[in-house]
């Protein structure tokens, strides 16, 4: 059956029919969230890693107004060239239609178009949150985790957030936070933030199990699985703190706020970090991407040459 608004590409399709493991990936990080060139590197990477894991990748975007599942590595690069790609979260996918745009997915959009799709696992950095700037800027990425059934791995909130406020909203939604082979919710860039999660999961099959009665109980929502980012490449809390604080001021002086923030924040933390925050974002990125092709493998109970 033909969509309107959305095309599957064809080994995702054929993974799909098959019950084979396969993970979405968003693509707001490759339209806003990355520098060029690193955005399509990282890009091809994650679709590698979830490969080599077992897995198919669906990287979801927009291309000329449509929604994509699934993307060729000239259409990923397209995606990443493009001056113009909206930022497409649950609201803008409409208006990225009419308008025949280019869009990179944010985690509450990719969210949706997987679970339009028939996939239930998703790889991304970090979630949105509550924003520490404005009381009424909240991701709505939250919303989304609470009404979409999907395992979203993550390496925790944002670290520009307000992490225990994100958690409480999370908790009034009921979204399960999932610590793996952690009992403290991570920073993003760092390992530890001094805050707990709802559960400890210890392998990706406690986790793929935790979904399944999650979801037998008849709960709608999604399930967050926080994974820490690898201790190599992980800086501590305290490192950071200064140079999200100052970040955060200039974001406030020159009134950036809404879409805006969140890829403002992220780019000027790198150059007051020479750097060395884009490794991190990377290194979690892809962590997270093999982690959930993991969970993927143990949902569909296929595992290890899977990949279509
Ligand atoms: N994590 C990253 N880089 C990003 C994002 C998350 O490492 O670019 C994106 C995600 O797509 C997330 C979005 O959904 O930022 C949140 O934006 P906002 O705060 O405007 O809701
Ligand atoms: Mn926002």
């Amino acid at each position: 059956m033909k969509h309107p608004h959305m095309q599957i590409a064809p080994e995702v399709r054929i993974a799909l029919d098959l019950n084979a493991p396969i993970v979405a990936l968003e693509s707001t990080v490759v339209t806003h969230g990355l520098p060029r060139p690193q955005n399509l590197e990282l890009a091809r990477e994650m679709e590698k890693t979830v490969r080599e894991a077992g897995a198919t990748p669906a990287t979801i975007a927009l291309l000329d107004g449509q929604i994509r599942v699934g993307l060729s590595d000239e259409e990923l690069a397209r995606l990443a060239e493009s001056e113009s790609a909206l930022k497409v979260s649950h609201r803008d996918f409409a208006a990225a239609i009419v308008k025949k745009a280019n869009g990179g997915t944010t985690v509450a959009g990719t969210m949706y178009a997987a679970n339009m799709a028939g996939i239930k696992v998703f790889a991304t950095g970090g979630i949105g949150g509550v924003h520490k700037e404005s009381a009424f800027d909240i991701s709505t990425d939250l919303r989304s985790l609470a009404e979409i059934p999907t395992i979203v791995v993550c390496a925790g909130a944002k670290a520009i957030l307000d992490l225990p406020a994100t958690l409480e909203v999370l908790e009034t939604l009921g979204v399960p936070v999932v610590g793996f082979q952690t009992d403290e919710f991570p920073a993003f860039y760092s390992r530890e933030s001094g805050l707990g999660v709802s559960v400890r999961l210890d392998t990706p099959k406690e986790v793929a199990d935790f979904a399944k009665a999650h979801w037998e109980l008849g709960m709608k929502g999604g399930v967050l699985v926080a994974n820490p980012i690898p201790a190599a490449d992980a800086i501590p809390a305290a490192e950071m703190e200064p140079f999200i604080a100052q970040a955060s001021a200039e974001a406030l002086e020159r009134g950036i706020h809404g879409q805006k923030l969140t890829p403002f924040l992220l780019e000027r933390i790198s150059e007051l970090t020479k750097g060395k925050s884009l490794k991190a974002n990377l290194a979690l990125l892809l962590n997270n991407a093999s982690l959930a092709a993991q969970i993927a493998s143990e949902l569909t109970g296929k595992k290890k040459g899977w990949a279509i």
